[in-house]
């Protein structure tokens, strides 16, 4: 993946706090003086309760098929459902190659997933960043069949979401936790195939000047604490759009699926989860920084360590999973392979060390994982003894950067990086 120093959290995080203190925030759910109000911690419970509603379809006729909020089946060896989303087992990763498969990829909704018809959809693009300045209600249009026709890209990427671990906030540390609750199984690898974002832009006309471009998923509005937020959304720097940023149309070699955003989704590599927006129709460009509740209130970190405005979220940290079931049996007396897989937003992981009880050991990295989106490896162990035993792994990336015993806590309970320590009984 390349980053130019534009393309980088801190620099993206200076410019746009700035405006945003500078009052240079507009658009619904970004009212900068009422978020000061209620201040940041007000922001966080907000937040973390909007993250635990319930699914939003309750309110359908009675009679009528109110759908249901993710469509792929969920079978229990592969995922675990959590309201509206759902969280791979990473026991289904053993013996998989680089991508995961379709079937077992993490779904997070923040409503439903909606049934979009592919002949009738629109790509939208409008904004005083293109030329002519079109507007939302005449916008440059793509349909499907012209995005096809454009010259394709291919990229295995990662995609994570910013609250993967969550849970061990509270396990391992203490610390109550907010918000979906996930273990390791919000990440996956696959091949998204579609058209660069960069391509689209200046074929809609592009302007020199233009700071931000902001994709909108078609699913329903989202609506927390009686406020209606609008359509998820979140901007980014015109920088990363142009970089490394596709419109996916196939994912691992098929049509995209319902759940991960058909007909087109926005895939944005390294960066947490939220920017990769799934049924993307309207897409806003402009000379101006923009803002949604979900660079403002969500997908910061508030807290210790954070302004009061908090910090927004780009680039995911460094992580690592054993490819086991929690509280996997493992054989007493007989060596077993374990294997897993770490990962990183800044780049390729460079090494792996795994402790099985006895200190810290370097693992085999599969060798056609080098330099990929993230990085299988392998350890040989024989439980010494039968009982309870704790497997830990950590990764550095080719930034240097690791993974700690301690994960910094945040309010909204996001990037979680520390060493997870999993329980296995030999028998
Ligand atoms: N339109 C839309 N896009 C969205 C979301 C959503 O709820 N609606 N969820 C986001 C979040 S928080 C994550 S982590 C990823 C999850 O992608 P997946 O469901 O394909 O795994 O999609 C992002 N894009
Ligand atoms: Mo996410």
């Amino acid at each position: 993946m390349r980053q130019s120093p534009s393309t980088t959290e801190a620099a993206h995080d200076a410019g746009r706090s700035r405006q945003w203190l500078t009052g240079q925030a507009h658009g619904p759910g970004v009212d900068r003086d009422r978020l000061l109000e209620v201040g940041a911690a007000m922001a966080a419970v907000t937040a973390a309760a909007a993250e635990r509603e319930p699914v939003a379809v309750s309110s359908a006729p009675v009679g009528v098929d109110p759908g249901t909020p993710i469509v792929k089946p969920l079978p229990p060896a592969l995922l675990r459902p959590l309201d509206t989303n759902a969280e791979m087992h990473w026991s289904a990763m053993a013996g998989q190659g680089h991508v995961v498969p379709n079937d077992r990829f993490f779904v997070r909704n923040h409503t439903v997933t909606p049934h979009l018809d592919a002949t009738t959809w629109r790509l939208r693009l409008f904004g005083d960043g293109l030329r002519g300045a079109p507007t939302r209600d005449n916008p440059v249009e793509f349909d499907l069949q012209e995005l096809r026709r454009l010259p394709a890209e291919e990229h295995t990427a990662l995609l994570e979401c910013a609250g993967n671990g969550r849970r061990y906030f509270a396990e391992q540390q203490g610390e109550p936790t907010p918000g979906v609750d996930w273990g390791l199984g919000s990440v996956g690898v696959a091949r998204w195939r579609g058209v660069p974002l960069g391509t689209v832009l200046r074929l809609a006309g592009l302007r020199d000047d233009a700071v931000d471009v902001m994709p909108e998923g078609l699913d329903p509005d989202y609506v927390t604490g009686g406020v209606n937020l609008g359509r998820v959304r979140r901007p980014l720097p015109v920088a990363k759009a142009l970089d490394d940023v596709l419109l996916a149309y196939e994912m691992n070699g098929e049509p995209l699926p319902a759940d991960h955003g058909f007909p087109v989704r926005v895939v944005v590599p390294g960066w947490v989860g939220i920017s990769s927006i799934k049924w993307v129709g309207p897409i806003e460009v402009a000379t101006t920084a923009l803002f949604s509740p979900w660079n403002t209130r969500f997908y910061r970190m508030f807290g210790p360590g954070h302004p009061a405005d908090g910090t927004v979220l780009t680039t995911q940290p460094v992580r690592s999973a054993f490819e086991l079931a929690w509280d996997a049996r493992v054989p007493a007396g007989a060596e077993v392979l374990l294997t897993g897989r770490s990962w990183s937003g800044n780049g390729p992981i460079e090494r792996v060390e795994v402790d099985t009880g006895d200190g810290w050991r370097p693992a085999d990295l599969v060798a056609e994982d080098r330099g990929g989106a993230w990085q299988r490896w392998t350890v040989r162990w024989r439980p010494p003894t039968t009982g309870r035993h704790t497997l830990r792994a950590r990764a550095t990336d080719r930034t240097g950067a690791g993974q700690p015993d301690r994960a910094a806590p945040n309010d909204l309970a996001y990037l979680f990086d520390a060493v997870v320590a999993h329980p296995v009984t030999a028998c």
